[in-house]
């Protein structure tokens, strides 16, 4: 049997274990029923000619002013972005085995990699999914978007309303220590929770502390916000609102 189904098992295991104690766990999604089936063919990202490529944004990088400005957006992009694909691809060249993989595949089964680059699939295969995913959230036309009333529904009936959702999610990003990012995610049922990760761990990773599909993140490193809003990380996640593409976390929400 390959290494990927037995780590599975093994991850199931242990998240059982950790349910048993009283953690947190969403659900015990296997690494493949995360990208098997119907998952958005623009994140499963089959690299390009044997490398992955940085994705091009459908908006220019003064599209979101004045809430994220033009040159956030383009070091976060051009440098930041590209350099994790750069190393990603690096890492690769040196476990030929993962060659061929999708993007959500790797980052699905980090306990699957070969010990030698498990720590640059984690940190660089999770900035490149967590980046194309970010960019594809949000969208010049933001403030002509809504959630469908199948995401309203589910938002209304864990969290009561949609101001008290954003509450609750603004809290969770603002409470992240240090580098990460904060998540709207589902499990099987499409039940949603909240949850953050630290660095460029993602909720579909194997060895996440509590596993989901991300229908909805913000990137708090310091890189996303710092020119415009300096220290005030609550800055930037208000005025996310006014860019996030309710349509993007709608169609995520069915077809994930
Ligand atoms: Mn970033």
């Amino acid at each position: 049997m390959n290494n990927s189904n037995t780590n599975s098992r093994r991850s199931f295991l242990k998240k059982g274990a950790l349910a048993a104690i009283g953690v947190g766990v969403l659900n015990s999604l296997t690494a493949n029923e995360l990208y098997a089936g119907t998952v958005n063919g623009n994140l499963e990202m089959p690299p390009v000619d044997g490398a992955f490529e940085l994705p091009k944004l459908d908006y220019a990088y003064g599209a979101l002013e004045p809430f994220i400005d033009a040159k956030t957006m383009e070091i976060h992009h051009s440098k930041h972005h590209q350099t994790y694909v750069t190393k990603l691809n690096e890492a690769i060249e040196k476990a030929p085995e993962l060659k061929g993989k999708s993007l959500m595949e790797l980052v699905a089964n980090i306990n699957a990699a070969p010990e030698s680059v498990r720590t640059a699939i984690r940190n660089h295969g999770g900035g490149h999914f967590n980046h194309s995913f970010f960019w594809k959230l949000m969208s010049p036309d933001a403030k002509n978007t809504t959630a469908s009333a199948e995401l309203t529904a589910a938002i209304n009936a864990k969290w009561t309303s949609m101001d008290n959702f954003k509450v609750e999610f603004a809290k969770s990003a603002t409470g992240v220590f240090g580098s990460g990012w904060a998540w709207l995610i589902k499990d099987k049922e499409n039940n949603l929770s909240l949850t953050t990760t630290a660095n460029q761990d993602s909720p579909i990773m194997d060895i996440a502390a509590m596993r989901g599909k991300p229908i909805l993140g913000i990137d708090v490193w310091e890189h996303a916000y710092y020119l415009k809003h300096q220290n005030k990380r609550a800055d930037y996640v208000a005025d996310f609102w006014n860019v996030l593409d309710w349509n993007q976390v709608s169609k995520w929400f069915m077809e994930l």
